[in-house]
């Protein structure tokens, strides 16, 4: 696959097409990819795809004026937009029907508290999947436990008896399932999950609903396995680990016919080889 190819057909008719420039299997790129699905509109937006693992093209600074955090979105009149909340809520505007955020300001407001949890949660999975310390392995098991029980407070306050956080996937949704994709990488390579506890009920049975949407099946688990071995053994954002020549976010050979790596990540340094990357 090229690193420049349009993942989906833009259709001409539209002369403003917006295009999100973006990191395939980036959790923040798969929100705007939820929401296009549950609206029905993927072919309204151009998905160009970004290499992590090379230098940012020269064209692609200019837009974004030297930053390099994705995705970016070019508007049709040209406006460069970075951030996905950012992206995400003027998607929503952009395109209102069918509505994925709540229109009655009260359940909105009630959408975005549960959002503003967001940062903290995928910050703390991310910083967890990168720990190399085995000393440290239950500080972050324990604050990974308490992100989780915090957000199912959340939804016993305000969801009791529902599955999503209203009746159906919407912003929040959206906003979370990226991350809970993720955390497919902590129960392989740290072997965590959720607790079968009273204290995490509501969030497992939110978390669950999640993962399984339809609109939501743009990663799979063997996919994020594959391509965070380097974030599991601390190397982010397509660095490369010493001793090896290829990043496990490599385009090439394709994830599908690499090996599943190693879970053991305190004691192995699993090579290009191993991996499949040669
Ligand atoms: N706040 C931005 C947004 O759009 O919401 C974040 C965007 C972002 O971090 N994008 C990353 C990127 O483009 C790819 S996804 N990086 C390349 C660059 O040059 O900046 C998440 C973490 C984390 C580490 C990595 C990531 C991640 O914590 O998924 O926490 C959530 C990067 C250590």
């Amino acid at each position: 696959m090229s690193n420049e190819t349009l993942r989906r057909p833009v259709d001409e008719s539209i002369g403003e097409t917006p295009t999100v420039y973006h990191i395939p299997v980036c959790p923040f790129s798969q929100r705007l990819e939820i929401l296009l699905a549950l609206k029905g509109l993927g072919d309204r937006v151009a998905f160009h795809v970004v290499d992590i693992t090379r230098q940012r093209p020269g064209w692609l600074l200019e837009k974004t004026r030297g930053t390099t955090a994705l995705p970016v979105l070019e508007a049709g009149e040209g406006g460069v937009l970075k951030e996905s909340m950012v992206i995400l809520r003027y998607l929503e505007d952009v395109f209102p029907e069918p509505p994925v955020a709540r229109r009655d300001p009260y359940r909105h407001a009630v959408e975005n508290m549960l959002i503003t949890q967001e940062g903290d949660f995928g910050a703390w999975g991310y910083r967890y999947v990168m720990n190399t310390d085995p000393a440290r392995r239950d500080e972050f098991r324990q604050g990974m436990l308490e992100r989780y029980a915090r957000i199912d407070a959340f939804l016993v306050q305000h969801s009791p008896s529902g599955t999503f956080l209203f009746e159906d996937f919407g912003l929040a949704e959206a906003v979370f399932t990226p991350f809970f994709m993720r955390f497919w990488f902590l129960e392989y390579y740290e072997g965590f999950d959720l607790p079968r506890d009273e204290r995490y009920a509501r969030v497992r049975e939110w978390r669950d609903a999640c993962l399984a949407h339809p609109a939501a099946q743009q990663v799979t688990e063997e996919q994020v396995v594959k391509l965070y071995y380097d974030y599991a053994r601390g190397a982010g954002n397509g660095a490369l680990l010493p001793g090896r020549a290829h990043s496990s976010f490599a385009f090439d050979p394709d994830w599908s016919i690499r090996p599943w790596p190693p879970r053991d990540k305190y004691d192995h340094d699993a090579t290009d080889e191993e991996l499949g990357l040669l």
